[in-house]
């Protein structure tokens, strides 16, 4: 598959790379990655196009390009699951459309797919396959890579991270990739982001059996002086905590609320399910209707936490 993937780029005149909305890492990762390689190796005109990302700005910027573009382009997908999730709803438009994806639900948009589940991140795919075909990696590309792999993995931390993962790391230092710096950019907060991240220190509440959760307002946010996407990231202070395996932050936005949904064990894509989202088993998002929907979706969670308690002991 990975042949016929490589074999349509090579024949297309032009190509968009795109992610899925709200990137992060891993996304843009592929995208200016993939982008890198392409200009590098096949001397193709060459285009990542999609939602930009503050927090990610050191990565770099997405290009603006004229719907035209796309009638007479190879559009690549790249860590993107679904169609709902695709960042430019213009990649319909496109001659031909491939993809390249890690995500465990991953469809079939696309002639050609090359999906595996087993990677913690869609960058080391793409690493991988320079890494294979021999293809020429510029410093750009590396660290773009390297980011990605870095990001999805949790710094090497989740599961899917293998003895290749680390080869196809060296790999990316060797063309190039500082880790260090990297490293750097990633864990870099602005001074409200941490601000918010005491907000939600300060106010997450504790169910009886251990869902752990936080509701950020709109007042919240303009209090604390935050983007929407600064707010979001204080998920991550909800996480680790000892006896408490579901965690969520919920987030105000327009006329409902957003729920980031966060597991260490029970499967929560179903749970998901039940107010409008869908997810990861362990990582998932869904909507609330208002804040007084916030009790019953607690009580739901700590519903979750007993009967996966109660499997876990009966084992
Ligand atoms: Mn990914």
């Amino acid at each position: 598959m990975i042949d016929k993937i490589l074999g349509k780029i090579k024949a297309a005149n032009s190509i968009i790379i795109i992610g899925h909305v709200s990137p992060d890492g891993d996304c843009l990762g592929c995208q200016f990655g993939l982008k890198e390689i392409i200009k590098e190796n096949f001397k193709k005109e060459v285009y990542a196009v999609g939602e930009p990302s503050t927090s990610l700005a050191f990565m770099g910027c997405l290009d603006t390009i004229d719907d035209s573009v796309f009638t007479r382009s190879l559009v690549v997908l790249t860590d993107v699951a679904n169609e709902a999730r695709i960042a430019d709803k213009r990649y319909s438009k496109a001659l031909d459309i491939v993809k390249i994806d890690h995500h465990p639900y991953s469809d079939n948009t696309g002639s050609a797919v090359y999906v595996d589940t087993s990677v913690s991140s869609a960058s080391e795919i793409i690493a991988r396959i320079a890494m294979e075909y021999n293809l020429k990696v510029n410093e750009k590309a590396a660290n773009s890579l390297l980011t990605g792999i870095i990001t999805d993995s949790g710094g090497f931390r989740y599961d899917g991270v293998n003895p290749n993962t680390f080869k196809i790391a060296s790999f990316l230092m060797e063309a190039g990739a500082n880790p260090v710096e990297l490293n750097k950019k990633i864990a870099t907060v602005t001074f409200n982001e941490l601000k918010i991240k005491g907000f939600v220190i300060e106010n997450m509440k504790r169910t009886k059996e251990g869902f752990v959760y936080c509701y950020i307002s709109k007042e919240t946010r303009a209090k604390y002086n935050v983007i929407y996407e600064e707010a979001s990231n204080a998920l991550d202070v909800l996480g680790n905590i000892e006896d408490c395996p579901i965690w969520a932050l919920i987030l105000e936005i327009d006329n409902e609320l957003r729920v980031r949904l966060r597991s260490s064990g029970p499967v929560i894509n179903t749970l998901a399910n039940k107010y409008r989202g869908g997810g990861h088993p362990l990582a998932s998002g869904c909507y609330l209707n208002n804040e007084s929907e916030i009790e019953t979706f607690a009580n739901d969670a700590d519903e979750y936490i007993r009967n996966y308690k109660h499997i876990m002991n009966n084992r």
